[in-house]
């Protein structure tokens, strides 16, 4: 089905077919106080869909940058020990392959709490944050990290650039899907970046979502879901090439990419943009089945809940996710289910999941509530949450890990 309405977020054409439907659902990093539980919560059509010209991947609506990420938005990197660990490494690698010292620049796009340009500055490497949200933004700066609280784009970019501040090393970690003017962002990058400079740039990866069965990483502020085809074709419209490529695990599955102004595409690229053309990934063929596949998902999920509550168990959820509320809210998961939902991030205590309206506690109510069963809705930190929460599983507590099939562990 042929979406007219609708024009790519990258090369504008009218050719947009459906690949799956998640309903009207609220905004997944929007949490709720106490005093919002009995008001209007807004809500916004999710549909995913495919782009037959160049094949992104991407979401038909959009909601404002400023409503997503402005003064409430509740996400801290550094809540993530692994995500910690992930950023340091590739802020060393880079220091080193970069030969990067004080006469250097990095910046980082959506820079959040500094999680990452704090180990190039303890080095004593300039750095420069660049993130709309205030709260992050706020705490990056006081632990050192020079932040421009603002939305990246062509017209920061090119006053930067005019100010002689443009930079060896740009990062843009989980930002690039989330930006209303994809080809702006990517513009910007290419004004940003100084003629030998590299961008290096994270982001999930599509086959990973679909392989994997990762269809709560869909919410609004996730406007793509990108393909290395899909990426390429992007990257080249601003005369910018993906050099080299990574496959990570964090976040479910991400790649790493690394952009320069000056074409230079290695294997590990080339591999990747053939092994998509030969599996299909730039065909809507290859996403036909993933409806379905989430709807099975849904089902068995739903049934295991219900068979566990039925049988007297109580559940609890872990990691008041972004993924965790699209989880929730699709599969119909609410408060006659999960008693609470537990997280690290102290920003996201005493509120409430959206749409559900499930209360955040500490993690210590794990052991001093003792659940039966816990929902991992953060089921891509895992390895980190269950070995954080060994006593728990000591004392009889089980797991329940959602995608890509639902198993308690
Ligand atoms: O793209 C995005 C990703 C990178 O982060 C953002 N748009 C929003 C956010 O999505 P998310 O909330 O699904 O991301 P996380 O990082 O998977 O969320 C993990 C949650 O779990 C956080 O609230 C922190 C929490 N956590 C915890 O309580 N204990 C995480 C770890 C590792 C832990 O040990």
């Amino acid at each position: 089905m042929i979406l007219p309405t609708h024009t790519c977020r990258s090369c504008a054409s009218q050719r947009l077919a459906s690949i799956l439907s998640l309903g009207e659902t609220p905004l997944a990093d929007a949490l709720l106080m106490p005093q919002q539980l009995d008001k209007h919560e807004p809500v916004f059509p999710l549909e995913l869909v495919f782009c037959h010209d160049c094949a992104l991947v991407q979401i038909l609506e959009t909601v404002a940058p400023e409503v997503l990420f402005g003064a409430d938005y509740p996400y801290f990197s550094s809540f993530s020990p692994a995500l910690l660990r992930h950023s340091r490494s590739n802020a060393l690698q880079l220091m080193a392959s970069c030969k990067l010292d004080h006469r250097s620049l990095v910046i980082e796009l959506a820079s959040n709490d500094g999680y990452l340009l704090k180990n190039y500055a303890a080095a004593g490497i300039p750095v420069l944050g660049i993130d709309p949200a205030a709260p992050c933004a706020t705490a990056a700066i006081a632990a050192g990290v020079p932040t421009l609280i603002e939305f990246f784009g062509v017209a920061l970019a090119e006053k930067l650039a005019q100010d002689g501040k443009q930079a060896d090393v740009v990062h843009a970690n989980n930002v690039l899907a989330h930006v209303a003017d994809t080809n702006g962002f990517v513009e910007g990058i290419s004004l940003l970046l100084k003629d030998k400079g590299v961008a290096v740039i994270e982001c999930p990866y599509v086959r990973d979502l679909v392989d994997r069965c990762e269809f709560d990483t869909i919410y609004h502020e996730h406007l793509c879901y990108f393909s290395v085809t899909a990426l390429d074709r992007l990257f080249r419209r601003h005369h910018l090439y993906i050099n080299d490529i990574k496959q990570l695990d964090i976040h479910g599955g991400s790649v790493r990419l690394y952009v320069q102004h000056v074409e230079n595409v290695g294997a590990t690229v080339n591999d990747m943009l053939r092994e998509e053309y030969e599996t299909g990934v730039d065909r809507l063929e290859y996403y036909r089945n993933f409806a379905g596949a989430v709807i099975r998902l849904r089902t068995l999920l739903s049934t295991l809940l219900h068979d566990l509550k039925r049988a007297g168990k109580s559940i609890a959820a872990y990691g008041a996710a972004a993924k965790g509320a699209t989880l929730l809210n699709y599969v119909g998961i609410g408060t006659d289910t999960i008693d609470f939902v537990v997280d690290r991030n102290v920003h996201k205590h005493g509120k409430f999941m959206p749409g559900q309206h499930v209360p955040i506690y500490p993690t210590d109510q794990l052991l001093q509530r003792m659940p039966d069963y816990v929902l991992l809705l953060a089921w891509n930190f895992f390895d980190e949450i269950v070995s954080q929460q060994q006593e728990y599983l000591d004392a009889g507590g089980q797991f329940i890990v959602p995608v890509p099939m639902p198993k308690i562990v």
